[in-house]
């Protein structure tokens, strides 16, 4: 029946995981070019981060090359990695916004 088919499915995922993991965290990449004052201001307007957070944020990408900005719902972080990727565009800034899933 139907009803089998649905529960067999969810045992099926948290056996075998075959389905996509449902968090991902959206990850910004460091370049030579975009200001550090723009990156702080990326992490407040889309990320929500104070401005504290926003520069410990911003350096550590700096100085590792990468950094989380948060963890979301899929269809969340892709709204935002486009929202970053739109304001940096808008300013001819390099930044790059990346999703991967959460681990
Ligand atoms: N590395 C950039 C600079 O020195 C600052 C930066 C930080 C860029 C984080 C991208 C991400 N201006």
């Amino acid at each position: 029946t139907q009803i089998e088919n649905q529960r067999d499915t969810v045992l099926d995922r948290q056996s075998s995981k075959l389905a996509p993991p449902p968090f991902y965290q959206v990850v910004l990449l460091n370049d030579d070019y975009t200001p550090m004052e723009f990156v702080v201001n990326v992490l407040q307007r889309i990320f929500g981060k104070s401005e504290e957070e926003a520069s410990r944020i911003m350096l550590k990408v700096h100085h590792e090359g990468r950094g989380v900005c948060g963890v979301y719902p899929r269809d969340i972080a892709a709204t935002r990695v486009e929202m970053v990727r739109q304001m940096a565009q808008a300013r001819q800034h390099p930044l790059q916004c990346v999703m991967e899933p959460a681990p």
